[in-house]
């Protein structure tokens, strides 16, 4: 029973009882189940600072497991992302690095990166005994395989990025090609307005959504021709800053009359700042353009809708595919620190083939070591602990 400060009952709560190192933090912890009024929340916290508790710091409860050894420092990460998740996909992703998928990835390469480095180490203690440790060949073979296997998981932020952060899309095109009517398809909502007016778009229109449970910004802009009145124009340049802001533009052409020079210098004023698929719309009237877009869609019909949707994934993570295995990374730390320890073994790679002395090899193995340390938690300075814990919102 929850009492208020005369003693009444305001609520009944349940108390559950986790003792270590069952519980979530690996020590003794008590959770009170209440119902979810902010104020009996509230008066619930009250009650219990006065009786000696205090308010966790941000990411707190999470750092006390990582500190007590429960989690490493991938899993205490997805904590956050699982927290952060705006769609069930990217909870899925982060509830499986909760449960180790990017360590799991991570600790066989270390592995073989420690095996390395004791093996050099045991030549250089044993040279005066003539112990030959491995030919060059031998080692160099062992450093390309290292490299290969973390440059294939730093690879995977491509998609891991879209992932953790969705992306953003815009939508571009001369006037009345059917701009609108593709972004009300793809959102599945009559969002934008429609009509057969050139120049009906005169803002841009935005709206979240999610492909395939990424979420994705989607962008309707101003259809894009020269010399009309201030405020087309002026919608215009939001069309051109919209590419510009854009991860991924779809350009759409109308099949059934003439591609025009516009067309094409719209396609390539997007090429230049971003990711581009060109969309020949309202495939479903007979063609009059003798052009071959990326996809043909019609946004009347929905034909060839799934279709752009994975052309918009390939053009943004061209190895999509492959990065879907398991233990991806979502993470722009965990990317960087890769790709250090990547620069460190080329540095290792150049010395052995220039047949500098083992001892110097040694220090380039382990510069690329610390980084990947760093994320396994082996070595963690205290700043990547309050990077990393700072950025939680709230108590968990
Ligand atoms: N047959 C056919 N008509 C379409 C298709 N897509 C759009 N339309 C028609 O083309 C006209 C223009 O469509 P909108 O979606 O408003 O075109 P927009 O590119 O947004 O035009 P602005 O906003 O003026 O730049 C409307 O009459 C639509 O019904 C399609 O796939 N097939
Ligand atoms: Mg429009």
């Amino acid at each position: 029973m929850l009492p208020d400060d005369s003693g009444d009952a305001i609520d009944h709560v349940i108390v559950t009882y986790f003792p270590a190192p069952r519980s979530y933090t690996a020590e003794d912890v008590i959770e009170i189940g209440c119902h979810g009024a902010p104020i009996v929340l509230r008066h619930c916290v009250e009650r219990a600072c006065a009786a000696g508790a205090r308010i966790a710091e941000p990411g707190e409860f999470t750092l006390r497991a990582y500190l007590n050894g429960r989690i490493d420092l991938p899993q205490a990460e997805a904590v956050r992302d699982l927290i952060e998740a705006t769609t069930l996909y990217q909870a899925r992703i982060a509830a499986q690095q909760v449960e180790g998928s990017v360590s799991r990835r991570i600790k066989p390469v270390k592995e073989k990166l420690l095996e390395l480095i004791a093996l050099l180490e045991a030549g250089i203690d044993f040279a005066d005994n003539d112990v030959d440790v491995a030919p060059d060949s031998e080692i160099l073979r062992r450093i390309e395989q290292i490299e290969r296997e973390l440059s294939h998981l730093a690879a995977s932020f491509a998609f891991g990025k879209l992932v953790h952060s969705g992306f953003t899309m815009a939508i571009v095109g001369r006037p009345n090609v059917g701009k609108s009517s593709l972004f009300n398809r793809l959102l599945k909502q009559d969002r934008a307005i429609v009509t057969d007016i050139p120049g009906t778009t005169r803002d841009l229109v935005s709206e979240v959504s999610a492909i395939e449970g990424i979420p994705v910004k989607f962008i309707d802009t101003a259809g894009i021709r020269a010399g009309q009145d201030i405020v087309e124009s002026l919608g215009v340049e939001r069309s051109y800053q919209a590419i510009a802001d854009a991860d991924v533009a779809v350009v759409v052409v109308d099949l059934s009359s003439p591609v025009t020079p516009e067309d094409r210098a719209i396609i390539e004023r997007a090429r230049e700042r971003s990711a581009v698929v060109v969309a020949g719309n309202k495939s479903d009237l007979p063609t009059a353009a003798d052009f071959e877009p990326d996809v043909r869609v019609s946004a009347a019909t929905g034909q060839g809708i799934d279709e752009l949707r994975a052309r918009i994934f390939r053009a943004l993570a061209p190895d999509g595919a492959a990065a879907r295995e398991p233990g991806f990374i979502t993470s722009i730390r965990h990317e960087q620190l890769l790709r250090e320890s990547l620069e460190a073994l080329a540095h290792a790679r150049t010395a052995v083939e220039s047949h500098i002395p083992h001892e110097m090899l040694l220090l380039d193995l382990y510069a690329a070591l610390q980084p990947v340390d760093a994320i396994t938690g082996a070595t963690t300075a205290d700043d990547i602990l309050n990077r990393i814990f700072s950025t939680f919102c709230i108590g968990k």
